[in-house]
């Protein structure tokens, strides 16, 4: 009798439980970013409704920031298989593909790049060129500055040294500065030490790592389209059942169908630098034209040189 029950008892178990484990996915999630970033805490809302909607189907395990995986490493171990997703941004695995620094130079909205073919192209090259599936954009409407601690009243930076990702390398070159890569963690000693007069940086986020405490001038405009988004590995999407897949791709999707958050976020950030006592550097009107013009020749330019195979159709199907 003892034995009978045990026999269906490992019966019982050898069906319930390998169908129960199969059924429910987990992937872990890095962020290139901070822990402490506006980025990480936008992202741990969608990781929590996510993991609600997805049980028993798909959970993501959030792993954590650069103190677990440094910035610039993110991007291979997506590709290893390490982690199977990341939040992360092109400029951070440019290693991998130095084409992933193009999503910056998009004049289109997300949404625009699903319609126009850009996002299948995307994910034609991610896949082939890094092993990787890309998502969704979680940043768009969003551009870059520069951050001063000295006054400039013309578009040269010649003689300061300014913090960069590949982001910003061709275009403060081309205007005369001193390039010091950082990844985001290092900033604020690379400013409390000196070892920087600024750097590049979104619109929004500079009080997430007490950079303001540092700033003392933004430059306007801005220029291109600050992008972060969700990267996965290949082969352990494509290992996902079909019913997770289509969930993972609903929940990528509806986290890019919010963008307009950081329209709001923005506005509320410029407000907030300005009671910070951030002072605005501008140009005259044809000045700041030839300023973005300027930007966009170099960003396109360097993209093309480092990836000529890919580096025409991206531009085309990503620019106005
Ligand atoms: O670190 C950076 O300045 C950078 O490249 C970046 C990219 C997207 C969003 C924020 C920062």
């Amino acid at each position: 009798m003892r034995q009978l029950l045990s026999a269906a008892l490992a019966a019982a178990l050898a069906l319930a439980a390998p169908a129960t484990r199969a059924q429910e996915a987990t992937l872990k999630l890095v962020s290139a970013f901070p822990e402490n970033s506006n980025y990480v805490v936008y992202l741990l809302e969608w990781v929590k409704k996510v993991n609600a909607e997805g049980k028993g189907v798909l959970q993501v395990n959030f792993i954590g920031g650069p103190k677990a995986m440094p910035t610039f490493e993110v991007g291979t171990a997506v590709k290893n298989g390490v982690v199977e997703l990341a939040m992360n941004t092109g400029a951070f695995y440019t290693n991998l593909m130095p084409e992933s620094d193009a999503l910056k130079l998009a004049q289109l909205t997300a949404a625009e790049q699903r319609q126009n073919g850009a996002y299948a192209y995307i994910n034609e090259v991610w896949r082939r060129k890094a092993s990787l599936v890309y998502l969704a954009r979680m940043l768009e409407h969003t551009p870059f500055h520069i951050y001063l601690t000295r006054k400039i009243d013309k578009p040269d930076l010649s003689g300061l040294k300014i913090r960069i990702t590949p982001v910003y390398r061709d275009f403060f070159a081309s205007m005369g500065a001193t390039l010091i890569q950082t990844p985001p963690g290092e900033v604020y000693t690379a400013l409390e030490r000196g070892v920087v007069d600024g750097y590049g940086w979104p619109i929004h986020g500079i009080f997430d790592l007490n950079w303001h405490e540092k700033t003392k001038f933004r430059v306007d405009p801005g220029f291109y389209n600050a992008e972060v988004s969700i990267i996965g590995n290949l082969a352990a999407y494509e290992k996902l059942s079909a019913a997770q897949r289509a969930f993972l791709d609903r929940q990528a999707l509806a986290l890019e169908q919010q963008n307009d958050h950081w329209k709001r976020f923005n506005e509320a950030e410029t407000k907030r630098q300005r009671e910070a006592g951030i002072q605005v550097v501008g140009f005259d009107a044809a000045t700041a034209r030839a300023y973005q013009d300027k930007a966009y020749e170099v960003g396109w330019a360097g993209i093309i040189k480092a990836a000529p195979d890919t580096g025409p159709q991206l531009k085309k199907l990503l620019s106005k």
